[in-house]
């Protein structure tokens, strides 16, 4: 056994007494209750998942494993002479609350090399796809194809064990992730390139896609960054609750991935960078190169808002602050691209969007999330097929969620079932209520 799986086994045994004592002798405790106005809302801030992977609180934003983002980047092991640690070392310290050593970090990296093969049916079926489809259609597809590889469904074939049946989802975990940045750069690549495919360089997750990208340093460390900034979120948002409500029908990793990834392809979610992109360009366009001024881009944001739309990589379900993956962003945009148009452009509307959005007095959270700076970042590197940047987004996610499906497993999570009422019953319990 590796010895991160080792260490894994170990937090696992450690931890499950504590979901059995609470689940035998505090059952029936509340943690909360649930207004008509969630029941209809989207369950906003409805307590009823449980994760130990991340949180996320409302003015501070996210914390991995109790670290914030500056906490986690520091003491993470890095590859000599970069700034953003092995996204290796972060799915070992997702897994197990744990820094690992450099040691460590780069026996995982080897494992991950010993996984990465693509199967070669992955990429017929992506060439058999119209090559028009969008980007996350092809990604979903090629994750659902590789189920025949999963290793958790032989074994539920061969016999389920509650148990032990966390080994195989973790092992489904390492080979998916180890694969998911090769598929992406293929996607990338055979689209956008005429099919100009550059081949797997096997060193660390982040050298590896940027090389495949065909995109020189500092690229590696962008992907290092975006992929760990957009890991994890808690369980709540659209991919992470998709992924673990499909995952608790015992379905396997790969089912439910790619699930959860069709919920990140909606604007409303991922799909909101490339939106932001969208938006940034439709504007630029109509300036047609002059620099515009706060007046002009007030105006443009109060046509967006007037024409029903909202504004992208702005508000939060959850936040109510800047995010702090938006302001790691922006620190990264300040070194590396302090005198780029487009990321002036986005400075620009974190100056006028927060005050119009809290004058139209609707926005719940006026400030930017992690969607509106992150197309900037790529598009500087090249990446300008927006389109594609919500399966960097896919890529960086699937740590979170393998993460926490490999735990649901392991403490035995039941199947997900909440229960539905009538618009008469909400109405009988409003009229009792009045
Ligand atoms: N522009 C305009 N209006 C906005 C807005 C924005 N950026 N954010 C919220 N609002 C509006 C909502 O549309 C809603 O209007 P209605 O009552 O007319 O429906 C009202 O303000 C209240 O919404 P809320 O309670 O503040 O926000 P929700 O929890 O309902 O939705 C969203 C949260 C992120 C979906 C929302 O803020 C939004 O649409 N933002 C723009 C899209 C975006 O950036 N999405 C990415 C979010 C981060 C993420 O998940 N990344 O993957």
């Amino acid at each position: 056994m590796s010895t991160l799986k080792t260490k894994l086994a170990q937090k696992i045994a450690e931890h499950r007494p504590r979901t059995t004592r609470l689940l035998k002798e505090f059952g029936d405790v509340k943690v909360g209750e649930v207004t008509i106005e969630q029941a209809i809302g989207g369950v906003r801030d409805v307590k009823c998942l449980v994760t130990d992977i991340s949180y996320l609180d409302p003015q501070e934003g996210i914390r991995f494993r109790g670290f914030t983002i500056p906490e986690v980047m520091a003491a993470l092991p890095k590859p000599d002479g970069k700034d953003f640690p092995y996204v290796e070392g972060f799915w070992a310290f997702l897994l197990t609350g744990e820094i690992p050593t450099l040691e460590e970090t780069l026996e995982i990296v080897e494992e991950f090399k010993s996984r990465s093969t693509v199967p070669a049916y992955v990429y017929d079926v992506l060439k058999a796809l119209p090559k028009d489809s969008h980007p996350m259609v092809m990604f979903n597809t090629a994750i659902l194809a590789m189920q025949k590889e999963s290793k958790f469904a032989k074994f539920y074939e061969d016999g389920f064990n509650k148990m032990t049946a966390w080994e195989t989802m973790y092992e489904d975990s390492t080979d998916m992730l180890a694969r998911l940045p090769e598929i992406a750069a293929f996607i990338y690549r055979y689209k956008y390139k005429a099919g100009d495919i550059i081949a797997n360089p096997n060193e660390d997750i982040g050298t590896n896609f940027a090389k495949m990208m065909g995109i020189p340093a500092p690229y590696d460390d962008v992907a290092r960054m975006y992929f760990i900034l957009h890991s994890d979120h808690e369980s709540g948002n659209a991919s992470a609750h998709t992924t673990h409500l499909v995952a608790s029908t015992l379905a396997d990793a790969y089912y439910s991935v790619s699930a959860g990834m069709d919920a990140l392809a909606g604007p409303l979610h991922g799909l909101a960078n490339q939106e932001v992109l969208r938006w940034l360009q439709a504007v630029m366009d109509k300036l047609d190169g002059v620099e515009p001024t706060e007046e002009i881009m007030k105006q443009f944001v109060l046509d967006t808002l007037d024409s029903g739309q909202v504004i992208p990589g702005f508000g939060h379900a959850v936040l109510r602050k800047t995010d702090p993956r938006y302001q790691s962003q922006r620190e990264f945009c300040e070194k590396h691209l302090p005198n780029d148009k487009m990321f002036k452009y986005v400075d620009m509307l974190y100056r006028v969007v927060p005050d119009i959005l809290l004058a139209k007095g609707k926005a719940k959270n006026p400030w930017p999330n992690v969607d509106a700076q992150s197309g900037v970042i790529q598009w500087f590197y090249g990446i300008t097929e927006y389109d594609f940047y919500t399966v960097m987004f896919g890529v960086g996610r699937s740590i979170g969620v393998l993460a926490n499906i490999t735990w649901d497993r392991a403490l035995g999570y039941a199947l997900e079932r909440p229960k539905s009422l009538t618009t008469k019953m909400l109405e009988d319990i409003a009229a009792k209520a009045k």
